[in-house]
């Protein structure tokens, strides 16, 4: 070990500069490298010998193996920053460069006509005393269904086709957001019970739903649905009609003509499909398929069996619940025909918005 640090590091100094001039600098560069720094190389050489040395000779030996790692290091890191300096300034020569000119604009994202009609509806809600919930989308299918006066074998399961997560059947992803409703009316139960409940109790959940669905314009497996949610004392069909025609008079600006159909769900009694005046015509077009009437939203009062489910007494507490198909209200509102470009992230859809 008599080498000077000079002796030893002005061959890789030497190696280093010619490798500046060449066509494959970092190659070259990176070849130096692995010679002397990685594990093997040269540096590691040095350090390895150190315990065969007399003793006198170790401390010595040990700070030139260090100085050697660091010129190295250093010599390296200069030769990589001159290629760079000199890469850029090929390149502005090359391509006419002009510091003075104005930088790009980075371009503006904007909501997502989801998110968008999400935010007005709770805005809307929330300014009537409603509360916002979310909820799990990987659902129990006690919370799906079960709660919901839909047992097992139910013949109404037929009309929610359902992604299932596990062989038992226990875990689904959720199909509705009136899964919410149960959970939602557990807590209530719990409030009640604590003497906390000052009813009524609003809610409205938003969320994503899933079924196994044969896509079409009007049909995705993945979409969005809004829960709407009231329970407190009395509560009638009078209050259903009222708040629904306050969430059209939001959405459409106007006083919007609804009617009521019978329709069957489990979880309410009596059950309606709520139809809408068509907002685009008065004699009928492509939107409400020439019947003037737009089939807009499930909805009905809460189901006795649901309240004694999660632990109301139906004696005493009423309520009135709708499921609301966001994606379709969506679609109505800026006349999209086909529902799967809602979630097709296509920025040249996306950017109409
Ligand atoms: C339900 O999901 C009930 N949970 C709604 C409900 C809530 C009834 C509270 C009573 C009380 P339905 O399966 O009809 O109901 O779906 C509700 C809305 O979701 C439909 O009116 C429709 O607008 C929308 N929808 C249903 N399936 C799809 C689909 N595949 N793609 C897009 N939207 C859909």
């Amino acid at each position: 070990m008599t080498e000077t640090l000079e002796s030893l590091f002005e061959p890789i100094r030497a190696r280093i500069a010619a490798a500046e001039s060449q066509e494959s600098a970092e190659d070259v560069l990176r070849q130096v490298e692995r010679e002397t720094l990685d594990k093997g190389g040269v540096v590691a050489a040095l350090l390895a010998a150190i315990p065969t040395l007399p003793g006198p000779e170790r401390p010595l030996a040990g700070k030139r193996a260090n100085e050697l790692k660091g010129a190295i290091t250093l010599a390296l890191a200069e030769a990589r920053e001159r290629l760079a300096t000199r890469a850029m300034e090929r390149e502005r020569a090359g391509s006419g460069f002009d510091a003075t000119l104005p930088g790009q604009r980075a371009a503006r994202g904007g909501l997502h006509p989801l998110v968008a009609v999400t935010r007005e509806l709770e805005d809307l809600f929330t300014s009537m005393g409603y509360v916002v919930l979310d909820g799990p989308e990987i659902e129990t299918d006690y919370h799906n269904f079960e709660a919901l006066n839909i047992p097992r074998d139910h013949p109404a399961r037929d009309m929610q086709d359902t992604f299932r997560l596990d062989p038992e059947g226990k875990l689904v992803l959720r199909t509705h957001t009136s899964a919410v409703q149960a959970r939602g009316l557990k807590r209530l139960a719990e409030e009640v019970r604590a003497g906390r409940f000052a009813p009524p109790f609003r809610a409205i959940v938003p969320g994503k739903v899933f079924r196994q669905e044969t896509t079409d314009a009007s049909h995705e497996h993945t979409f969005h649905q809004m829960e709407g949610l009231v329970v407190g004392k009395d509560i009638s069909v009078g209050h259903l009609i009222g708040a629904m025609k306050t969430l059209l008079r939001g959405v459409f600006g106007r006083e919007i003509e609804i009617r009521l159909r019978p329709g069957y769900f489990p979880f309410v009694e009596p059950g309606f499909e709520l139809d809408a005046r068509c907002p685009f015509c008065k004699e009928g077009c492509s939107v409400c398929k020439r019947s003037t009437w737009i089939e807009l939203l499930p909805c009905g009062l809460v189901h006795p069996n649901v309240l004694k489910e999660c632990g109301l007494d139906p004696e005493e507490w009423s309520g009135f619940a709708f499921g609301l198909g966001l994606s379709r209200l969506v679609m109505l509102r800026y006349g999209i025909d086909d529902v799967r470009l809602l979630l097709s992230g296509d920025l040249r859809f996306l950017e109409q918005f």
